[in-house]
C-alpha cells in the first residue's frame, strides 16, 4: 500500500507552502469525483471477467472474526527481552490505521512479568488501609455497580522516546509513537468502589497493585483517583484482553499508563506514596538546572502524520490526502496544524468530530506535492493553549538525555523520489 495521487484539480490555490491546500477542500461537492481519470482504472463495460471468488461460495461463519488475510501488515511490532520475555513491550502499527479507535488485538503492549492467566471467577479486588470498611469484591459483586463508558487514550510515559536519540529513528511512526492506543473503556467510576468502602479524609494516595507475577504497584494521587478515573470491565465493546489487564485494570485518562494499573488486585488508601520502582528509578528524571521531574502524571500535547509517512513513498507528483492523530492529557485538540515547507508556514487541518476530551484526535489535509523536496511537520495546541514544542525547545528545556515524556513536533523529509523519513528539522 503506496499513497497514490487522489486527483488533479489545477484551480485551487494553495494555503500554505509546500502545496498545502484548504481543509474544506474535501468538503465541498464535486472536487473529490472531478479528477479526470489520474490513477483511476478506465471502466471496460465489456469485461467478462469474473473473480475467482465470484465462482465458488464464499467461506463458512467464525465464532470469533479475524482480520483479512491480505492485512498480514497491520500487526505489532514486538521488542521483547529474549532472556525474560515477558518483559518488553508491543507497539501500535499507527502507521496502518484510521479514525480515532484502536482495534482490540493492535493496543499496545507494555509488560514488566508477562500476561498472567487470571481465573476471573477467583480474582479478588481488596481496597485497604484508611477505608472506614475495608472491602474485597468478587466480580460477581462488581457487576452489580453503575457502569459508565468513555472514550480515552493510553499512552507509555516512555512513548516516542527515541526522539532523544541524536539520529533520527528509522521505523514506521507506529513504531516509533505507537506505545498510545486508544478505546472506549467501559466500568465502575472508581470513586464509587472509594465511597462504599469508607475513604476517609487522611487518605492522600492509592496504593495500586496488579496480580501480575512482577506485583507491579504504583502511587495514585487521591484527587485523580476520585475524578474520572475508572475501574474498568470492558475495552471497545469486549471484556478487556488479558493483556490489557484482563479482568480489571484502572484507567486514568491524560495520566502516564504506569498509572493505568491492569489485573488490578488490590488499592491501599495511604497517606504518603510508596515510592516504588516505576516512581523513582523510573519516571524521574534530572533536569538541566539538577532539578529532577517526579510525578510527571499527565501526557503533555503531542500529534504525528500518519499517512504518508515513512516506509511508505508516494507514487508521484499530485494530489495527496495528509491524515494523523493529535492527542492531549490536559483535556481537548482545539488545532492541528501543518506545515510543508519544514515550519516557515502553517495550515490548520480538519479536525474529525467529535472532538473529545483526552481522547485520540484525527485531522487531516488536502495537500498538492509538485515533486519535489520539502519538509512535513504538525503541531498540535490545545485547549490549555499549550503548543507541541519544536524539538529544540524541548531539549533546551528538558536536556539531551531525556527518556520519559518526549512530545516534540515529528519532522519528515519527503524526497524527490516520494520517499520519507524521519529528520530532526
Ligand atoms: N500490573 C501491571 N500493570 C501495568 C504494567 C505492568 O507491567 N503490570 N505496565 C504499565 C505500563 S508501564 C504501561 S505503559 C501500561 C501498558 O498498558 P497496555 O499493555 O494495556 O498497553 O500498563 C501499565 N500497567
Ligand atoms: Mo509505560
Amino acid at each position: 500500500m503506496s499513497p497514490t495521487p487522489i486527483l488533479p484539480p489545477d484551480d485551487l490555490e494553495p494555503v500554505a507552502g509546500g502545496g498545502l491546500l484548504d481543509r474544506r477542500m474535501f468538503l465541498r461537492q464535486g472536487i473529490a469525483l472531478g479528477g479526470a481519470g489520474l490513477g483511476l482504472l478506465a471502466f471496460d463495460a465489456d469485461a467478462t471477467d469474473v473473480p475467482r471468488w465470484m465462482k465458488t461460495p464464499g467461506g463458512p461463519f467464525t465464532n470469533y472474526g479475524e482480520p483479512s488475510a491480505y492485512e498480514k501488515e497491520a500487526i505489532r511490532w514486538i521488542s521483547a527481552n529474549a532472556k525474560a520475555p515477558g518483559h518488553g513491550i508491543s507497539w501500535t502499527p499507527l502507521h496502518r490505521l484510521e479514525g480515532t479507535i484502536t482495534p482490540n488485538g493492535l493496543h499496545f503492549e507494555r509488560h514488566h512479568n508477562g500476561v498472567p492467566a487470571i481465573d476471573p471467577e477467583q480474582h479478588r479486588l481488596t481496597l485497604h488501609g484508611l477505608f472506614s470498611k475495608p472491602i474485597q469484591f468478587s466480580l460477581e459483586q462488581l457487576f452489580r455497580y453503575p457502569m459508565v463508558s468513555r472514550q480515552c487514550f493510553v499512552e507509555c510515559g516512555g512513548n516516542s522516546n527515541a526522539g532523544w536519540h541524536e539520529e533520527p529513528i528509522q521505523t514506521p511512526v507506529g513504531y516509533f509513537h505507537g506505545l498510545a492506543s486508544s478505546s472506549e473503556w467501559t466500568g465502575i467510576p472508581l470513586s464509587i468502589l472509594l465511597d462504599e468502602a469508607g475513604l476517609q479524609p487522611e487518605a492522600r494516595w492509592l496504593v495500586a497493585e496488579g496480580a501480575d507475577a512482577g506485583a507491579m504497584n504504583v502511587s495514585i494521587p487521591i484527587e485523580k483517583a476520585l475524578d474520572d478515573t475508572l475501574l474498568a470491565l470492558y475495552q471497545n465493546g469486549e471484556r478487556i484482553r488479558p493483556e490489557q489487564g484482563y479482568p480489571m485494570r484502572l484507567i486514568l485518562p491524560g495520566f502516564e499508563a504506569v498509572l493505568n494499573v491492569k489485573w488490578l488486585h488490590r488499592l491501599q488508601a495511604v497517606k504518603e506514596p510508596l515510592m516504588s520502582r516505576n516512581e523513582t528509578a523510573k519516571y524521574t528524571e534530572l533536569e538541566p538546572s539538577g532539578k529532577a521531574r517526579q510525578f510527571t502524571f499527565i501526557m503533555e500535547a503531542k500529534s504525528v502524520i500518519t499517512q504518508p509517512s515513512p516506509g511508505f513513498r508516494l507514487k508521484g507528483p499530485g494530489l495527496y490526502q495528509i491524515s494523523g492523530l493529535a492527542w492531549s492529557g490536559r483535556g481537548t485538540i482545539r488545532r492541528v496544524d501543518i506545515s510543508a515547507d519544514g515550519g516557515r508556514s502553517w495550515a490548520p487541518a480538519a479536525l474529525q468530530e467529535p472532538l473529545l476530551s483526552k481522547c485520540f484526535t484525527r485531522f487531516r489535509l488536502p495537500w498538492r506535492w509538485d515533486g519535489s523536496p520539502l519538509i512535513l511537520k504538525s503541531r498540535a495546541i490545545d485547549d490549555t493553549g499549550y503548543q507541541q514544542p519544536e524539538r529544540s525547545t524541548l531539549i533546551a528545556e528538558r536536556g539531551q538525555r531525556g527518556y520519559f515524556h518526549y512530545n516534540a513536533i515529528v519532522a519528515f523529509a519527503v524526497d524527490s523520489d516520494g520517499s520519507l523519513r524521519h529528520v530532526y528539522a
